[in-house]
């Protein structure tokens, strides 16, 4: 009997080739969007598996279909460990991404018109923290705090005298380009103060967290942990609302019916199977290496004169302003990089004069290459490669050498799960 892939290979040659394509393209570069990572080869099976012709609209032992003895099961195992991994009260598994999980809390714990305090996109925080071209931006009354000029850190002060003025009903923190690790204790404080419900969007982060290596936001008694599932986790794509007990319900709701219909259940599978790496030594012993690697690169890449935002990091990720470090915008710089496969993301920084497709830096993370076993000594042979691609982005000859010393550097470093 032909596998699966062999069926595909056969009946659709060009969906077929165009997998085998990425699968080369992922192996032969070097991944470092601050968001992606590589997933483990059990949760590509879970995702390719029949979990994903099932409906199962509503929660274990509550459903609104038949045939859910499986399915209940493992959605208790993702919900149970989800509680262990973050220390939560309360786990909800089904959002299918990270837009749909904030959603989900803002549409099940406010009413539309309410104030929101969250970070400004430019300064580093999501769409669906209160961006104006999001949908979300348009139904609630965002505040969006932003950086402190003089060292591109989050201004407290001004978080708290925003909450004292606007008094939210939702206090946020949580960022997808924001190389500093937060205060979670005066965030708590400032929401207290106010009133206002306490959240984290830990998307980028979750994974950190869970390995134990950044601060648990609920250590500080915040109410709900939002976290994608995809990116430090490295899990499938998904998403998770995790909260204290008295705001369970209202979650659950909003999810499913309120948000959502049914809950793609491969994916809750493969979280379940992301959430028991999560709680293992070796997955520790990972979310270590992820920011050791980060410092690593950061500081390699200062050394030779480039300019990071806030000048450095304490998380898996940095910002380089590339008109300030080689006079390049992002896009340039983003396409240079692609040229040696060296995959990162044009970015904007803090009041970025120019517009989000040629915006003035990009963006750099660890937790993909760090999946893939690099280490310090590899970090510092990265930022060679970044820098010298950088500041000769039209050489050929140059660039066509880094990309042959990037794939040969690469066979070194297998890819789970190809
Ligand atoms: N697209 C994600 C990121 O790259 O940070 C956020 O949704």
């Amino acid at each position: 009997m032909p596998t699966n892939l062999e069926l595909l290979e056969q009946n659709d040659p060009a969906v077929f080739a165009a997998l085998r394509g990425e699968e080369a393209r992922q192996r032969v570069g070097i991944e470092l969007i601050p968001s992606e990572n590589y997933t483990f080869p059990e949760v590509l099976a879970a995702l390719g598996s029949v979990f994903t012709n099932k409906y199962s609209e509503g929660y274990p032992g509550r459903r609104y279909y038949g045939g859910q003895e499986f399915t209940d099961e493992i959605e208790n195992l993702a919900r149970d460990r989800a509680k262990a991994v973050f220390g939560c009260e309360h786990a909800n598994v089904q959002p299918l991404s990270g837009s749909a999980m904030n959603q989900a809390v803002y549409l099940g714990l406010l009413e539309p018109g309410d104030t929101i305090l969250a970070m400004d996109l430019s300064h580093g925080g999501h769409l669906t923290h209160g961006a104006p071209v999001s949908h979300m931006g348009k139904m609630f009354n965002f505040v969006r705090y932003v950086t402190d000029p003089s060292d591109g850190s989050i201004d407290y002060d001004q978080v708290r005298k925003d909450a004292l003025e606007h008094k939210p009903k939702l206090v946020l923190c949580g960022y997808t380009s924001y190389p500093r690790d937060i205060d979670y204790e005066k965030f708590k404080g400032i929401a207290d103060e106010v009133g206002a419900v306490s959240m984290t969007d830990a998307s980028h982060f979750g994974g950190l967290v869970a390995g134990g290596s950044m601060k648990n936001p609920f250590d500080f008694g915040f109410d709900v942990v939002t976290t994608t599932t995809h990116k430090s986790l490295r899990g499938p794509r998904g998403g998770m609302v995790l909260c204290r007990k008295p705001f369970a319900s209202k979650i659950d709701k909003s999810v499913f019916p309120g948000l959502q219909g049914g809950p793609h259940m491969n994916a809750i599978a493969a979280i379940a199977i992301t959430l028991q790496k999560a709680q293992s030594e070796e997955f520790k012993q990972y979310a270590r290496q992820v920011l050791i690697n980060s410092r690593t690169l950061a500081d390699a890449l200062m050394e030779k004169q480039a300019t990071l935002v806030t000048g450095g990091t304490d998380n898996h990720m940095m910002v380089v302003d590339t008109v300030a470090s080689f006079g390049l915008d992002g896009r340039v710089a983003e396409e240079a990089l692609d040229k040696v496969q060296i995959t990162t993301n044009k970015q904007i920084i803090p009041d970025d004069p120019n517009p989000p497709l040629r915006p003035s830096g990009i963006r750099i993370g660890t937790p993909a290459a760090t999946t893939r076993g690099m280490v310090e000594e590899d970090m510092r042979q990265l930022a060679d490669w970044i820098i010298k691609c950088l500041q000769n982005p039209e050489d050929e000859a140059s660039l066509s050498q880094i990309r042959d010393d990037v794939e040969a550097f690469c066979g070194r470093f297998p890819v789970p799960g190809i």
